[in-house]
Order: C-alpha cells, then structure tokens, then sequence
C-alpha cells in the first residue's frame, strides 16, 4: 500500500510544482475490482510507474515514450537502479505500443587505499560499483501477469570502478583483502511468479561491467596474507520469467549484449617469508562474467515460442588485461 499511495504522492507533487513540462504523463484513470490501478502513459514521461499489489491495467499509447534514467557518480560502493514500469503484487495486465528506455549508469573512483600493519590485525578494503535497469517488471502475481510488447523496450546498465592505489604494507600475522566489484544487469522484461509474456517488437538489452585496477604496491613480510580482487560482472536478459510457470512467446527481434572487462596494470609485490599474495581477476564464488540470454524461463515448468518471425541474439563478451605485473619473492611464499 505504501508504494501505492508513492506514487500518487508523486503524480500529485509533480502536477501541482511543474504543470507546465510532460514529463509525468502516465496518470490513473480508473481502478480495477480488487484496487489496482488503470493506468495510462499518453505522453513523454520521465517517471515511470511504480503502481501496488492490485492487479492493475497499465497501457504506454502508440508513439509515447516513457525513459528513467539513474546515473551516479561517486568513490565509495553505491547503486544506480532504473525501471520503467515497477506493477508489484496483482494480476497485472501491462501494454507496450510506445517506447520503454532504462538507464541505470554507475561510476566509482575509488580512493587510494594505502594500509601498514603490524601484528594480528585483520584489514578489508572493498568497493562495488552496482547497476541494475529494467524496462518492464510484472512483479508478483496470484494467477499470473500478462506482459504484452508492441513497441521498442531499451534497456542499457553500465558499470565502471576505477581503483585508486593500493598500497599495502603487512608485517607479522596480518591478513588484508583489498576487493573492486561492478556489476551491471540490464533486463527487458520480467515477472516473479507466473507470467505470460508476448513480445512482437523490439527489446535491445546492453550491459557494460569494467574494473580498472591497481597501479599497486604490496610489500608482504612473515605470515601476512594479502589479497586484491578485481570483478566485473555484466548480466543481460531479453526476457525473463519467475518461479512459477511462464509462457513466453517471442515473435519480434531480441539482442542481448552484455561485456565484462578487467584492467590491472603495474603492479609490483614484495614477499617474504610465509608470505601469501593473492592477486586475481574474479574468485571461485564470484567469477568475472558476461552473460547474454535472450530469453530464460526461470524455475518451474514452462513455455518458450520462438515464432517464424522471431530473432534473438545474445552476445557476450570478457576480457582481462594483465599489464606489468612485477613479482619479488624469497623463502616460503605461496603467491
Ligand atoms: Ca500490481
Ligand atoms: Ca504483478
């Protein structure tokens, strides 16, 4: 309910302070018998909808585009997440014949991290830049969503950590992790529960997660453990279903594309002793990635059509760049 009355809260702050600019053209314009919205976008909108747990009617109008965009900048970990359209709970019915653009764009610039330690001392220096953008998300469902698209759904996310120095300098018992993390996921369509998803037209889906790290020093003596971690991760879904059972019919053109790129540059390491030294490009638990996937049916049962007219192509891409790496070791050191 608090979402609901949100983004009523929204509609009637934006009419009332700028009633002059369009940019909030998807109003209600009826209820439905279990209190959902009728909702309808017959302008440009730069607000999206965030309606509740009714089953609601949501309908973008033929030409109308609706776009959100959420770009953030900043040193530390943060979230950029754009959706379009957010229907919650309800037996959704959402309609697309306009245009649904999301943006959600993440840019860190990590500050030098620079640590001397002696004895039993434990250090953690992590950073995570994330963004998530969907265009369309039915939300959960009793029976199921219906999910229809007859226009253009884009949906970019963009993810970019650049780390500062890492300097490191670690005497006796010391153990220190050092970690830079980006992930950005962009979805064109998706639903939680049970949901019935058409599209007839176009979803393009992009997501770009690149790590650039560590013009770096570490100087590692006796028992010290020292690790750097660099992840990119980039996720993109044409379309997705839930947990329940889904019937996805694709008779339009899908294009997944999602790139993963790590850059570690000029490094040097000192070890001595029972040193350990961990530098790497993603861990066991959590690779580097990019994952393109037209469509996926989540869990459950379910239906995937791929009609005559349907194309999906889905392109992923990972690289890593491993540039003048400059090891010292003497004695027992395990690198
Ligand atoms: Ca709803
Ligand atoms: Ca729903």
């Amino acid at each position: 309910m608090g979402a609901i009355f949100r983004w009523v809260f929204w509609v009637t702050m934006l009419a009332i302070s700028v009633p002059m600019q369009l940019y909030a053209a998807c109003q209600i314009v009826g209820t439905t018998p279990d209190g959902g919205y009728i909702i309808v976008c017959d302008g440009p909108d730069t607000i999206g909808v965030a309606s509740g747990d009714g089953s609601d009617i949501i309908t973008i109008n033929t030409g109308v585009p609706v776009s959100k965009t959420d770009q953030q900048s900043t040193n530390s970990t943060a979230t950029a997440a754009a959706t379009i359209i957010n229907a919650q709970g309800g037996d959704d019915q959402i309609t697309n014949t306009g245009s649904v653009r999301a943006n959600a764009s993440m840019t860190i610039k990590a500050e030098d991290f620079i640590a001397t330690h002696l004895g039993n001392d434990e250090t953690n220096a992590s950073v995570a830049g994330i963004a998530a953008a969907t265009g369309i998300d039915g939300g959960r469902s009793t029976l199921k969503n219906s999910i229809t698209n007859n226009g253009m759904i884009e949906v970019t996310a963009t993810s970019t950590v650049k780390g500062g120095q890492i300097q490191l300098e670690l005497f006796d018992v010391t153990k220190a992790d050092a970690t830079l993390t980006a992930n950005a996921t962009a979805t064109g369509i998706k639903g939680t529960d049970n949901n019935e998803i058409v599209n007839n037209s176009t979803i393009l889906v992009t997501s770009t997660a690149s790590v650039t790290a560590w013009t770096g020093e570490v100087n590692v003596l006796d028992q010290a453990t020292a690790n750097t971690t660099i992840t990119p991760s980039a996720t993109s879904t044409g379309i997705t279903g839930g947990t329940g059972y889904d019937r996805i019919t694709n008779a339009g053109v899908i294009s997944a594309t999602a790139t993963s790129n790590a850059t570690v540059s000029i490094g040097e390491v000192n070890l001595f002793d029972l040193a350990v030294a961990g530098a790497g490009i993603g861990t066991e638990d959590v690779p580097m990635e990019a994952r393109a996937t037209g469509i996926n049916a989540g869990d459950a049962g379910s239906k995937i059509v791929n009609t005559a007219a349907g194309k999906i192509t889905a392109h992923a891409e990972s690289s890593a760049n491993l540039e003048s790496v400059v090891l010292t070791l003497y004695d027992f050191t395990v690198v």
